[in-house]
């Protein structure tokens, strides 16, 4: 469904170009599908950040799941494999092939503007999803969807501190495995523990990034126990980072859990994550939800219907925890509520 129309002198330079597009993918970056829509399909070019955890998975597959050919869509699929630079090449494979809608999962937020211009220029929207863009020109995209890093992580906080002080814990030494050094989700989670460490007067003893990954939360983990002894918790900035930090205190013969030698805290909540969260493993994980297929496509179906749409909207999100010793935490003056995570829960927890 093309909405642009195009002089005969344009038209047959694309031609041109899609050719060369459609041979190269983006670098080393995986593309799916190649253009061959009907017409009354909507066209939609997904720039993906990669497949670097579970979340990512669950989040991928929610959206090919809604913008799928039955949907009414032709969705064009790139992993970026954690590189900005496939992001960018993608982008500009998605502009030569006249999509009618960008989606971008952004891996950092720096380094947009000029890729962003292109497509507004081409007269393309483009909807930027989970992380977000630090661009000088709002116009550059249509509308953003995803979470509230920052509150994540004073949620988190606030439940480290109240669950601190039930326990009568005399000092907190936190190691800290931060996500993709730039990425909103690192960023908010991050500003959120060092606000909260100044204000609650914890040591941060080491901080390293394990880029969401399970193998480098691990490899981090191993590093700073050489390091450190005293470390009692451990902050991982999502689920598969605390997976591997949990193997590699395990390996390092020290115990995690409630009665063990360190608390595991983490982001996600994923099937597996809140596995680990019914074991105690994980102490505590505070949720991000990855199912933004249908938000995405609630935005574009506004846009087709000429509607308005928000520019920002932040997705409600819960915690959950091994034990309820903590029931609710507050954040800028507002309670939310932490659940004791039950196999009931876990059940129905799909991703
Ligand atoms: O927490 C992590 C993923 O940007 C919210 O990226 C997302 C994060 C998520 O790799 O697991």
């Amino acid at each position: 469904m093309k909405r642009k129309v195009i002089t005969a002198l344009l038209a047959a330079t694309m031609v041109a170009s899609l050719a060369v597009g459609c041979g190269n993918k983006g670098g080393d970056s995986k593309s799916d599908s190649s253009k061959s829509s009907s017409s009354d399909e909507i066209t939609i070019g997904f720039s993906q950040v990669g497949a670097e955890s579970d979340w990512r998975t669950a989040n991928t597959e929610s959206m090919k799941s809604t913008f799928s050919e039955e949907n009414g869509y032709e969705l064009i699929f790139d992993d970026a494999q954690q590189k900005q630079e496939n992001q960018l090449t993608a982008i500009r494979n998605f502009i030569q092939q006249e999509v009618d809608y960008i989606v971008l999962a952004p891996v950092t937020e720096t380094g947009w503007d000029t890729v962003l211009q292109e497509a507004k220029d081409a007269d393309i929207h483009v909807i930027i999803v989970d992380r977000m863009v630090d661009v000088s020109d709002d116009s550059l995209y249509t509308a953003w969807v995803g979470s509230n890093f920052k509150m994540e992580g004073q949620k988190a906080c606030e439940w480290l501190n109240a669950y601190a002080e039930a326990k009568g814990m005399k000092e907190v030494n936190i190691a800290h495995i931060q996500g993709t050094i730039g990425a909103s989700a690192q960023i908010g989670r991050t500003e959120g523990l060092e606000e909260a460490a100044k204000e609650y007067g914890w040591n941060i003893v080491a901080q390293q990034t394990g880029e969401f990954t399970q193998a480098k939360g691990q490899e981090g983990m191993e590093s700073m126990l050489k390091q450190h002894d005293n470390i009692n918790v451990v902050y991982c900035e999502n689920d598969n980072e605390a997976f591997g930090a949990i193997d590699a205190i395990e390996a390092a013969g020290k115990t995690v859990g409630p009665d063990g030698d360190i608390l595991v805290m983490s982001f996600d909540t994923t099937n597996a994550g809140l596995t680990d969260t019914l074991s105690g493993k994980i102490i505590c994980d505070t949720e991000c939800n990855p199912l933004h297929g249908p938000r995405v496509e609630e935005i574009i179906k506004k846009l087709e219907d000429g509607k308005d749409v928000d520019k920002k909207a932040y997705v409600e999100e819960e915690m959950f925890a091994y034990d309820d010793t903590v029931k609710s935490v507050k954040v800028d003056d507002k309670d939310y509520d932490v659940t004791k995570i039950t196999q009931e829960i876990l059940d129905k927890r799909a991703y």
